[in-house]
């Protein structure tokens, strides 16, 4: 018999944490050992499943669509996925809890709502110096829009709670729901 589907969808501005949290929730699950976990970060995806693809709306609208299409493939299966991308677009990420709905898998919506203050702070690529000197345009934050969630299931300040605080949460989320 197997389990029902899941998927866990990270949103966030760059540098929040979402990878940092979902790395971590896949450790975490996978060393309880009864279920394994397919990852689908933002390099990774960018590089594979969505090359050639940028950063306009219309890009990044079809980037988060084929994780949401691949998160929810996997959830028919009944596999886990844990997603990691920026998805700032508040009807692309309905878009895909509707898909993985009709996939047959549950949910769950984690805002990793890190300040963008404090975003730029850590600053780990210096990707916001460049945004802020105009030498990229259309970041996130600070010249292209991030629609805050409001369905958020979850919503995690990496700023004020340590890593293993945070997946701890999601964790508690997880087996109170009885999808893990
Ligand atoms: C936002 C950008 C941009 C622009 C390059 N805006 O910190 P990072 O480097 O590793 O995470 C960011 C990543 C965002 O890709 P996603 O696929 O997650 O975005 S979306 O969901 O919107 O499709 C950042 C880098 O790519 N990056 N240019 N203009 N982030």
């Amino acid at each position: 018999p197997h389990r029902q589907g899941l998927v866990v969808f990270f949103t966030g501005l760059s540098g929040s944490g979402k990878s940092t949290l979902a790395r971590r929730l896949r450790d975490v699950i996978l060393e309880r050992g009864d279920r394994t976990v397919t990852l689908l970060d933002g390099d990774v995806v960018r590089q594979m499943l969505s090359a050639g693809l940028g950063f306009s709306k219309a890009d990044r609208e079809a980037n988060v669509t084929r994780i949401g299409f691949v998160a929810a493939e996997v959830a028919r299966h009944g596999g886990l996925a844990i997603c990691a991308p920026i998805a700032p677009y508040a009807d692309t990420r309905a878009r895909v809890r509707q898909m993985v709905a009709e996939a047959g898998g549950a949910f769950v919506l984690v805002h990793v709502a890190t300040p963008l203050a404090e975003c730029e702070r850590r600053d780990r690529k210096g990707l916001y110096a460049k945004a802020r000197a105009g030498l990229i345009t259309g970041f996130t934050g600070i010249s292209d829009p991030y629609e805050e969630p409001t369905d958020a299931d979850l919503r995690l300040d990496t700023s004020v709670m340590s890593v293993e605080e945070a997946v701890g949460r999601i964790v508690d989320l997880l087996t109170a729901r009885g999808w893990l």
